[in-house]
């Protein structure tokens, strides 16, 4: 069964595999932007489907006009332009992103052999658990150029950086800039040394409010702290699930980044190849986002802790890409 919802044909096409909570919320973001024609695809009967139409039928209001199309038959994503790949397990409370290695590595196999043969062309946004395993999966198994496939996971990290920053510092979170790099789970690295708000160094801020620069650090500590169980805290309270709102607008950074060819500077799980001392994994850097995918990555100086932290992530990285299951 396909449902298609008619708006002016003929828009570049955005494939959605996946339609639960992040890739339903990720249809509305796009058909709202008109980023272009969206099929959402699941293997729930009938979902993908009621999505579209629930969704095309806001249009009259919030005034888009382009193509929705809910289908569980991979044929009608041929020659996405983009391919967000949202399909998969998330985290029930207690979990860590690394327990669904098994589950969504067979999934992530099952998708990535389609978008090869249906998507030849695409840029892949791959977004499932555990990240750093699943991009890596589905750049082996699509054989797309590393550039064309690359992971979601530091936009919305740094994303809660920046605003459990602007609400202990009590300016707006408009003007912070920081960073989360490394692999996205608990060893992930907020990086603390170009922490800013509109050039304003971030602990330059704190240890004026606090008085020392040890209270500063305490502090500084308890927010990255956060920022690396800000996953794991939203699990707990909805119970039943996992962040979706978030995601999906960081996706939509990274999407809008390359259709429009924005050149982004954009923190993104990549191949690294020597870059952060990272040579032949996937890991969480920043990197220049524009119509090629990931453009360049680009270095920049660390201090040493953050070296340390990003070390440490690194052999966390390695040890999960490295448990990826033989047969897939
Ligand atoms: O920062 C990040 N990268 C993330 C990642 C932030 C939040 C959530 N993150 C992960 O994204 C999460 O751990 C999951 O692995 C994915 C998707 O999260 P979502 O909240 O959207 O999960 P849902 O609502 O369960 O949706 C997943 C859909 C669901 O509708 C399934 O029917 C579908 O995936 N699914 C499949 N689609 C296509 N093909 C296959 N084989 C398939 N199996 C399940």
């Amino acid at each position: 069964m396909k449902e298609e919802h008619m708006g002016k044909p003929g828009k570049r096409k955005i494939a959605l595999i996946g339609s639960g909570n992040i890739g339903g919320m990720l249809a509305f973001f796009a058909a709202q932007r008109e980023l272009g024609d969206v099929v959402l695809f699941d293997i729930v009967d009938g979902m993908p489907q009621g999505k579209a139409l629930d969704i095309g039928e806001s249009a009259a209001i919030d005034d888009f006009d382009i193509k929705l199309t809910g289908t569980s038959n991979y044929a009608d994503l041929i020659d996405a332009k983009i391919v967000v790949i949202t399909a998969g397990v998330p985290r029930k409370p207690g979990m860590s992103r690394d327990d669904l290695i098994e589950i969504n590595s067979k999934i992530m196999t099952e998708v990535a052999i389609n978008v090869r043969t249906y998507c030849p062309d695409a840029i892949v946004i791959v977004v499932s658990n555990p990240l750093d395993a699943m991009v890596t999966l589905c750049q082996r198994i699509t054989g797309f150029p590393a550039n064309r496939v690359m992971g979601m996971a530091g936009v919305l990290d740094s994303s809660r950086f920046e605003t459990f920053l602007a609400w202990e510092l009590g300016v707006s979170v408009r003007d912070i800039n920081a960073m989360v790099l490394g692999g996205h789970g608990d060893t992930m690295v907020p990086i603390v040394g170009t922490a800013n708000v509109n050039g304003v160094p971030v602990m330059d801020m704190l240890e004026k409010k606090y008085g020392t620069a040890e209270k500063a650090k305490e502090v500084m500590d308890a927010i990255v702290n956060r920022v690396a169980k800000a996953g794991g805290e939203i699990v707990g309270l909805l119970k039943n699930g996992s962040a979706f709102s978030s995601p999906a607008s960081s996706i939509i950074e990274m999407v809008e980044a390359v259709l429009h060819d924005q050149r982004r500077l954009l923190p993104v799980c990549a191949l690294c190849r020597g870059e952060f001392n990272v040579d032949g994994y996937y890991m969480g850097v920043p990197a220049v986002i524009g119509r090629n995918g990931v453009e360049r990555i680009v270095e920049f100086t660390l201090n040493d802790e953050e070296w340390d932290g990003l070390k440490r992530s690194y052999e966390a990285v390695k040890e999960l890409v490295n448990s990826l299951p033989n047969d897939q």
